[in-house]
């Protein structure tokens, strides 16, 4: 539905980018990009740089799936299969950490969401006009060079997705749901795309 993703750009125009809005209303950016692609690499080079607050939806499932219960074994069965987790719990818990880390005037850094169409209507139900959303960080890399990075991050990471099958499912899950919203906002000339193929600090660079 074009108009709910339009709505949800509706606001800042006029403010530079990264600067918090005049409404006191959070500024925010979605970064975006396949699975290894170097979302939480680059943000946390930003948030160096500037005064972003980063906030990556994979963490914030990761530290709930922790918590272990009926909710906990369900987000990891679901991250184990490469999956995407229901909406409705995931912008809550966003919401809940944007509020946390302060919400008037702060600049947040959105890092691997939205990711289809439901987390945009959920981020249009339960934030909507209430945050201004500044543009879409699209960090792109080839599936090889993701696949290279997920496999030796694996290697030490203990993050249970980081093999070789749930990795290609995360790439089809990228492909079937993610990009599609990548390319919606593309047309709309949304996106800020970076090459990611380079090392990271020439990545940065053009970030
Ligand atoms: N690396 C990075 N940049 C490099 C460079 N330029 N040169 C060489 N190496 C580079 O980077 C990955 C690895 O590559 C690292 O080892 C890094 O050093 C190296 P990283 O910055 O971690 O990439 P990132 O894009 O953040 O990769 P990540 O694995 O976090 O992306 P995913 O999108 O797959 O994972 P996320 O944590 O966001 O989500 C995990 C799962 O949670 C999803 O599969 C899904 O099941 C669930 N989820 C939802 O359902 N909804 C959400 O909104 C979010 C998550
Ligand atoms: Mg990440």
């Amino acid at each position: 539905d074009e108009n709910k993703i339009k709505n949800t750009m509706g606001c800042g125009k006029s403010s530079a980018a990264g600067a918090a809005t005049p409404s006191g209303k959070p500024s925010v950016v979605f970064v975006l990009g396949g699975p290894g692609s170097g979302k939480g690499t680059q943000c946390a080079k930003i948030v160096d740089e500037f005064k972003y607050a980063h906030l990556s939806t994979g963490d914030l499932l990761r530290e709930e799936s922790k918590k272990g219960g009926e909710l906990g074994d369900k987000l990891k069965k679901t991250m184990e299969a490469g999956e995407l987790v229901s909406s409705a719990m995931l912008v809550e818990l966003l919401k809940k950490a944007m509020k946390d880390r302060g919400w008037e005037k702060s600049k947040f850094l959105l890092d691997g969401f939205p990711r289809n169409q439901e987390n945009i209507d959920e981020w249009e139900k339960q934030i909507g006009k209430e945050a201004d959303i500044k543009f879409i960080l699209h960090i792109d890399v080839s599936k090889d060079v993701m696949k290279e990075r997920l496999l030796k991050r694996g290697e030490e990471s203990g993050r249970a997705d980081d093999n070789e099958e749930t990795i290609l499912k995360r790439f089809e899950t990228f492909e079937k749901e993610s990009l599609p919203i990548i390319q919606f906002y593309e047309k709309k000339k949304l996106v800020r795309k970076v090459d990611s193929s380079k090392p990271v600090d020439e990545v940065y660079a053009e970030v």
